[in-house]
């Protein structure tokens, strides 16, 4: 089918208004925040619902025209930008709206793939309900985006990733065909868990379009603390006995240069008197308040952990102005420059020494700036002034270190276009095996997402 066949199509499917083909249009959805990752739609389709996704699906299946998916374009990897070749139309999801009903009982609620997280929360908050995950890129990142790449985000050493929060999901196949398990019922074992299957599968697989979520009671007490301190193995320290309460939430770091450069570019008063090698962001909560039991946790870790001075904030503005200096990292690196990122699992055990060894793996080809998610040995390695011809073997350099601590090439970004060749660096033959299996199976003819994940290969 040529393209305006193609296109009128889809204009009776979902309304001309909704299919994007003049390139001034397109432009945002075809590259990403960075503007390291950019490509070519062939058109941009903006479903409302799912039988709208459906149609566009069996039109583009019919036409043999491959779809990429995508929901609020904040993922780092180039897994939600069109490829270079222009044939590829852009599926969005950010029109899928719907929200509710909030079912307290089950403690769930539907939303649709379109739904930005902070919206979300906005609705449920209020009411003493809470989604668990919650990540910097809150108001452009929607629910079908995070379910596609398994975000992780801020609050995974408490509730785990976005895995551990959907019950169900709603789909669709690359033929049209739709895939109902959104009722997510929560003791049904009846063959293959086709929703832990999809979650993760970063667009390759089908296209979600509802999901049905698992909610926790909102925690009616916080307490967040700034800690700074002499190193990262003493972060690890403070963090071994932070773990010990209930109430622990957060855990994030960073160092003295991304604060410094936060400051730099966000005009925010600094933290501390003096600047100090690492940070540590930490946050409690309970149905209790638990302000004591995390200064008690804290209590002596100035001579045993070398915490060097803490700022704490319990209202909630200062509690944002303590989390401002980790989560504003993004943004103000993304200011001087478009950074490299190397977002990544490192065992906890070897994290400081795996920081330590960077700089002489990096060999002076980049300027580093490290923050993360402490708990889980994430570390968002974001690389400014790498020269283009330096870009692949920098990349190499740290992802073949990461393999060989026994870590993961991709923490919580997922794998992308940018991390694709590297993917048996941290998964056996094997594994991709089955992966290429399981893909072939689902859609055989290649359509989804063909250059995330899995690109054509051996
Ligand atoms: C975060 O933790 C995000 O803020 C983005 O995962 C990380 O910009 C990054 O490298
Ligand atoms: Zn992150």
């Amino acid at each position: 089918m040529d393209r305006e066949r193609l296109v009128r199509h889809l204009s009776a499917a979902v309304g001309a208004a909704h299919v994007l083909t003049d390139p001034a249009l397109k432009a945002s959805y075809e590259s990403d925040f960075t503007g390291r990752h950019t490509g070519r739609a062939r058109c941009v389709v903006r479903p409302a619902d799912t039988a709208e996704v459906a149609a566009v699906l069996r039109l583009c299946h019919a036409a043999g025209v491959p779809v990429l998916p995508q929901g609020g374009n904040t993922g780092l990897v180039g897994g939600s930008v069109p490829g270079p070749d222009g044939d590829e139309v852009v599926l969005s999801l950010r029109r899928l709206t719907g929200i509710g009903p909030l079912d307290p009982d089950a403690r769930r609620i539907t939303v649709g793939a379109g739904v930005p997280l902070a919206e979300l929360h906005r609705r449920l908050r209020p009411r003493g309900w809470d989604f668990a995950v919650d990540l910097a890129a809150r108001d452009s990142a929607t629910l079908g985006g995070m379910i596609a790449t398994n975000a992780g985000g801020e609050r995974v050493v408490k509730y785990g990733t976005t895995r551990a929060n959907v019950a169900g999901l709603e789909a669709v196949l690359s033929d049209g065909s739709v895939l109902d398990r959104l009722a997510g019922l929560p003791k049904d074992n009846t063959g293959y868990d086709l929703t832990d299957l999809l979650v993760g599968s970063e667009g390759t697989l089908a296209v979600v379009t509802r999901a049905r979520l698992r909610l926790v009671p909102r925690p009616a007490h916080r307490a967040t603390a700034l800690l700074a301190l002499g190193s990262l193995a003493a972060a690890v320290g403070v963090l071994a006995r932070l773990r010990l309460l209930d109430s622990l939430e957060l855990a994030e770091f960073f160092t003295a240069d991304g604060l410094a450069l936060v400051l730099e570019q966000s005009g925010l008063p600094a933290p501390f008197r003096t600047a100090h090698p690492v940070y540590l962001l930490v946050e409690c909560a309970g149905r209790r308040d638990p302000s004591e039991e995390l200064a008690e946790a804290l209590d002596g870790a100035d001579v045993r952990d070398d915490v060097r001075d803490v700022a704490v904030a319990l209202d909630a503005p200062d509690r944002r102005r303590l989390a401002a200096y980790r989560e504003r990292h993004t943004e103000s690196i993304n200011a001087v420059g478009i950074p490299l990122k190397l977002d990544v699992t490192v065992p906890l055990a070897v994290l400081p020494d795996f920081v330590a060894e960077l700089p002489a793996l990096l060999a002076g080809r980049a300027r580093p700036y490290l923050f993360g998610h402490l708990a889980e040995g994430n570390l968002h390695v974001n690389l400014l002034d790498v020269a283009a011809a330096d870009e692949e073997a920098v990349t190499e350099a740290v992802l073949r270190r990461v393999a060989a601590v026994g870590g993961s090439i991709s923490a919580e970004h997922g794998i992308g276009r940018a991390k694709a060749r590297h993917l048996h660096l941290t998964r056996s033959a094997a594994d991709i095996a089955v992966m290429r299996s399981i893909k072939a199976a689902l859609d055989p003819d290649r359509l989804l997402s063909p250059h995330t994940l899995l690109p054509p290969g051996p």
